[in-house]
C-alpha cells in the first residue's frame, strides 16, 4: 500500500540494493532489454559529468545535471514511438539522447547556440526544444495532443517536468484540458524533492502530486522513479492507454536531485549532508547494475568496457560541439519576437558595431 495515500498506486519492483520485491513484469525477462537500458543510463551519467566539467571551464553556459535521473529520462526514451511528440523540460537529456538528438546539440544548446535545438536527426524534427520557463510546456504538449485527436491519430505527446512545475497554474490548466478533452498526453512528473531550495514538503499540501489528475479526471499514480524496471512498466501502461484513444495519465516518479539545481546553484547551502547521502543509496544506476550482476549478466569487465564505449562517444560529441564554432553575436536575438521593438534593433545596431570594432582592433 502507498503510505503516502492508500488511494494511489505506488510501483516498485527493486529496492534500494537492486533485490527483488516481488514477481516481475513478464518484459523484464529480457536481459538484453535491461542491459540496453542500463547502457544508456551510464552514457547519460557520463555525458552529465562531462557537461559540468565543459561549464566549469566554460566552454558552455549553465547546464542542469540529470545525475540521480536517469531511469526516469531513459525508460521514456525507450518506449515512445518515432512518432510521437517530446514536450520536455531543462532536465531531459536522457530521454532527447534516445530520441535521437545528438550530444553535440545538446552541448551546443546549453552553450547558448540556437543551432542545438535545430536536430539534424529527422526522426526527432517534431519533438519541442527544451522548455525553460516552468511548466509552460505542459499545454504546449495539450495543443500537440488535441491536433493528434483531431485527427484522429494514434500518437501521444509525452510531457515531463518538475515537481514545483506542479504548483504552477499553467500545469492545472493543462490537467483540466487533458481531463476534459481526454487528451493522448502523458504528463511525467520527475519529483526530485526540490524546486531549486524548496523543499517538496513546503511546496504542496496534498500528500502526492499523482492525485492532481484526480480532479482532472484521469488516472495519477506513483512510481519508484530510481527504479527503472517500475518506470518502463507504467509508461508503457501509460503510452498504450493514450495511443488508444482511453485518455491521459500522470505519472509522479518519486526520485531525488543529487546534484545541484544547475551549474550557477550550491545546494550545501540549503539541503544536509546526511540528506544527499541518504539520497545516493537510492540512486537508479547502482540499483539497476547490482540487479543485473545478481543476475549473473554483469560484471566488472562489462561494465569497464562500458564505460571506455561511453566516454568515447562523449568524447567525440565533445570534439564535434567545438568544431561548430561560434554562432554569429546577432543571433542572440533571433527567435525572439516576430515583429521588433524598437528598443531592441537599438540593442542589435550595438552589439553588431561592438563586434565589427573588436574585429577590427584584433587585426590591427
Ligand atoms: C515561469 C518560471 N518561473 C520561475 C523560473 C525559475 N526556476 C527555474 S527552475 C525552477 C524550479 C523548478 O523546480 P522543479 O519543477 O521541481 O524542477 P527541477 O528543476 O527540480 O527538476 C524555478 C522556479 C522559471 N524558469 N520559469
Ligand atoms: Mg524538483
Amino acid at each position: 500500500m502507498n503510505p503516502f495515500n492508500p488511494d494511489i498506486p505506488l510501483t516498485r519492483y527493486l529496492d534500494a540494493q537492486g533485490r527483488l520485491l516481488g514477481a516481475l513484469p513478464a518484459w523484464a525477462d529480457d536481459f538484453d532489454l535491461l542491459v540496453r537500458l542500463y547502457r544508456q543510463m551510464v552514457l547519460t551519467r557520463l555525458f552529465d559529468q562531462k557537461a559540468v566539467a565543459l561549464q566549469r571551464t566554460g566552454r558552455i553556459g549553465t547546464y542542469a545535471p540529470t545525475i540521480g535521473q536517469e531511469s526516469i529520462g531513459v525508460a521514456i526514451g525507450a518506449l515512445m514511438k518515432p512518432e510521437d511528440v517530446l514536450v520536455p523540460y531543462y532536465r531531459d537529456t536522457a530521454v532527447q539522447v534516445m530520441r535521437g538528438v545528438k550530444m553535440e546539440e545538446i552541448l551546443l544548446y546549453w552553450g547558448g547556440d540556437e543551432r542545438g535545438s535545430a536536430y539534424a536527426d529527422p526522426a526527432v524534427a517534431q519533438d519541442f526544444p527544451l522548455c525553460v520557463p516552468i511548466a509552460t510546456q505542459a499545454l504546449h504538449a495539450c495543443g500537440v495532443a488535441t491536433a493528434m485527436k483531431i485527427r484522429g491519430e494514434h500518437r501521444v505527446a509525452v510531457t515531463t517536468c518538475g515537481d514545483g512545475a506542479t504548483s504552477k497554474g499553467d500545469f492545472l490548466e493543462a490537467l483540466n484540458v487533458a481531463g476534459a478533452w481526454q487528451l493522448p498526453v502523458v504528463f511525467v512528473v520527475n519529483n526530485n524533492q526540490w524546486a531549486i531550495s524548496v523543499p517538496r514538503r513546503i511546496q504542496c499540501g496534498a500528500p502526492t502530486l499523482a492525485q492532481k489528475a484526480l480532479g482532472a479526471g484521469f488516472p495519477g499514480e506513483q512510481v519508484d522513479g530510481n527504479d527503472i524496471i517500475a518506470v518502463y512498466e507504467r509508461m508503457q501502461v501509460a503510452l498504450e492507454r493514450a495511443r488508444h484513444g482511453k485518455g491521459p495519465v500522470l505519472l509522479e516518479c518519486l526520485s531525488y536531485r543529487l546534484g545541484d539545481h544547475t551549474t550557477a546553484d550550491d545546494a550545501t547551502r540549503y539541503r544536509s549532508a546526511e540528506e544527499v547521502k541518504q539520497a545516493w543509496q537510492e540512486e537508479p544506476v547502482k540499483r539497476l547494475q547490482s540487479y543485473l550482476a545478481a543476475q549473473g549478466v554483469w560484471d566488472e569487465g562489462r561494465e569497464q568496457a562500458l564505460i571506455g564505449e561511453c566516454q568515447g562517444l562523449v568524447q567525440q560529441a565533445v570534439e564535434a560541439f567545438e568544431a561548430v564554432g561560434n554562432a554569429p553575436a546577432e543571433t542572440l536575438f533571433d527567435y525572439v519576437y516576430a515583429q521588433w521593438p524598437a528598443a531592441l534593433a537599438e540593442q542589435r545596431d550595438m552589439l553588431l558595431e561592438r563586434v565589427a570594432r573588436r574585429e577590427e582592433a584584433s587585426h590591427e
